[in-house]
């Protein structure tokens, strides 16, 4: 056993007193993570480093730990740990996390000690077993000093850590899995994954319809949100050569992170990044801050915006899949995973016109994925942009298999090629934007499908997400996927009373997972009416769930 993993804790804690935990500030382990003010955060980093080592010793694997606020503003920032196959923090954790985050010093030894008690093997006396911590940070200026507090963290209880500097989480993801797979994964190394990424793209390609080339110009132009994904789009791109041309914007040159920019504000906003002329025939396509997010969009004749979001790129992988599959002759089931927030078209459209089976599950990645592994294509995405596709161990089986059989016919065998190179190229860790951009251009490519014509699948149900202060978003509790208010009493019927005045009706609310507000979501035939239904559950909200300040106003 390491000198200092001792299971009473008489370890010195060397940097402790370098990171005290400020007075007045708690903090909870929530869907994403701690995300609060860069400055409030340097003691929760120090902890999170701490924590990392019991949980790696826990899984006996390599932990990852990110330095990230995501989507929020650059004064923001936020952690959150990842392991085993690229996995989130298991729950059964977050609260170890929430409490050891704003525990004071000795307090901080007693439940370290409790933990480390929990710990497998803390027992016996085996040789030292080096617990490791992989480290990444977004391009935020506090994330070097944050990652530093992290990595005194690992050190102070005898971990190691090999820190990668700026990386997209997904990449993280991707180098804890790879870590703990033995690279069955991939290589567990940047140019592990790029290499991977690049080569699943071109041998897709490369049955591709070559596409027309409009001169002096890019097809498509992707806004980084002034993030990290825009400097790792170009290294990524270094390794496609010429297979794709991509034209960046928002790279981080001059921009602020996520200011007018990114995929949060084209999503919320459905309009372009600040400053981006959009012209008719070209596509466009935004990523988050930290690069785990993906939108496309594009202008009409009329110069209309057209915003393709998580539910219709969820729809082309689940075509484009289904269509394989049937090539193939595999008997396997796609399924795709939403949120309450996926549009009511699209949940009609994949169950009505592509048979799939369709499943809602509560908000954040970490429902999502973990329903996915049970399926045997499991396709996910938030609204939001979020998402993969994960495949089954037994269709990865019967897939090679087929590409092996050489009494199979060409096109069968083709087929089975695609999705063994598909399955490649869509991380499996988690929902990757850069994976997720190749993977829509090559999808589209090979359907011989355009953007517009994606778009035009289905109609969006007219929608409106507001948000309203409650003295304590927690009393709000909810069931059936976040679909149905189980608390406040009453609110629920309320609801649903207000639902039946409108046509192609319905709503829900939720607490928000990251942001001290209920979220509401309205949806019903006309914009006027979501817009209408959307303030009045907003209302009694308000009325019903202690609202703070005055009440909601109606959107005009
Ligand atoms: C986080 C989640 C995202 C979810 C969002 C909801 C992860 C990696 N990210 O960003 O999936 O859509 O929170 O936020 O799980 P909300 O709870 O504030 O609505
Ligand atoms: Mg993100």
């Amino acid at each position: 056993m390491h000198p200092r993993m001792r299971v009473e804790m008489d370890t010195e804690l060397q940097h402790a007193d370098a990171y005290p935990v400020p007075s007045g500030i708690t903090m909870e382990y929530g869907t994403a993570g701690f995300r609060a003010p860069a400055c409030n955060l340097p003691h929760v980093m120090y902890r999170m480093g701490l924590l990392a080592v019991l949980r790696a010793r826990y899984t006996r694997g390599v932990i990852g730990v990110m330095v990230t606020a995501s989507h929020n503003p650059e004064e923001d920032n936020g952690v959150k740990l990842m392991e085993g196959l690229g996995d989130m923090l298991s729950v059964s954790w977050e609260k170890h996390a929430t409490s050891l985050a704003s525990a004071q010093l000795g307090e901080l030894r007693t439940q370290l000690s409790a933990l480390l008690r929990d710990c497998p093997g803390s027992e016996s006396s085996s040789p030292v077993q080096k617990y490791h911590v992989l480290i990444g940070q977004d391009t935020r200026a506090s994330s070097k000093v944050l990652a530093q507090a992290v990595s005194d963290g690992v050190t102070d209880l005898g971990g190691t850590f090999k820190d990668f500097g700026l990386v997209t989480t997904p990449q993280l993801h991707y180098l804890v899995a790879s870590h703990n797979s033995d690279g069955l994964m991939g290589e567990p190394s940047l140019d592990g994954y790029y290499r991977k990424l690049s080569e699943a793209y071109k041998a897709l390609m490369a049955q591709a319809k070559p596409q027309p080339k409009i001169e002096g110009s890019y097809p498509l132009t992707m806004d980084g949100a002034n993030g990290v994904g825009a400097p790792k789009m170009v290294e990524l791109l270094s390794y496609l050569k010429s297979s794709l041309a991509v034209k960046i914007i928002n790279n981080g040159e001059s921009g602020k992170l996520n200011h007018e920019c990114g995929a949060d504000y084209v999503k919320i906003g459905r309009r372009a990044p600040k400053g981006l002329q959009m012209l008719e025939g070209r596509i466009y396509c935004s990523l988050d801050g930290d690069a785990d997010r993906l939108l496309y969009y594009f202008v009409d004749k009329s110069g209309t915006f057209h915003l393709v979001d998580g539910d219709k790129i969820s729809t082309l992988m689940a075509i484009f899949i289904q269509h394989l599959l049937k090539e193939a002759q595999l008997p396997f089931q796609v399924s795709v995973l939403q949120t309450a927030y996926a549009n009511g078209s699209s949940t009609r459209y994949l169950k009505d016109t592509l048979q799939l089976q369709v499943y809602c599950l509560p908000t954040g990645v970490k429902y999502l994925h973990t329903k996915a592994k049970e399926c045997d294509i499991g396709v996910y995405f938030e609204a939001n942009g979020h998402g993969t596709v994960l495949f089954g161990k037994r269709v990865l089986d019967k897939v090679a298999e087929v590409m092996q059989d050489s009494s199979k016919p060409e096109t069968q065998r083709a087929a089975a090629t695609q999705l063994y190179h598909t399955s490649q190229l869509i991380n499996q860790a988690v929902g990757d934007a850069l994976s997720d951009l190749l993977a829509v251009e090559a999808m589209l490519s090979l359907l011989d499908l355009s953007l517009p014509q994606l778009y035009a699948l289905y109609t969006d149900i007219p929608s409106r997400l507001l948000k309203v202060k409650v003295i304590d978003r927690q009393q709000i509790t909810t069931t059936d996927a976040e679909r149905s208010v189980t608390h406040p009493e009453g609110l629920q019927a309320a609801i649903e009373e207000r639902v039946h005045h409108h046509l192609q009706a319905r709503a829900f609310v939720r607490p928000s997972g990251t942001e001290d507000m209920v979220r509401v979501y309205a949806e019903s035939k006309t914009q006027e009416s979501a817009d209408c239904l959307a303030h009045e559950v907003a209302l009694l909200v308000h009325r019903l769930a202690g609202g703070v300040g005055e009440e909601p106003r109606a959107t005009t």
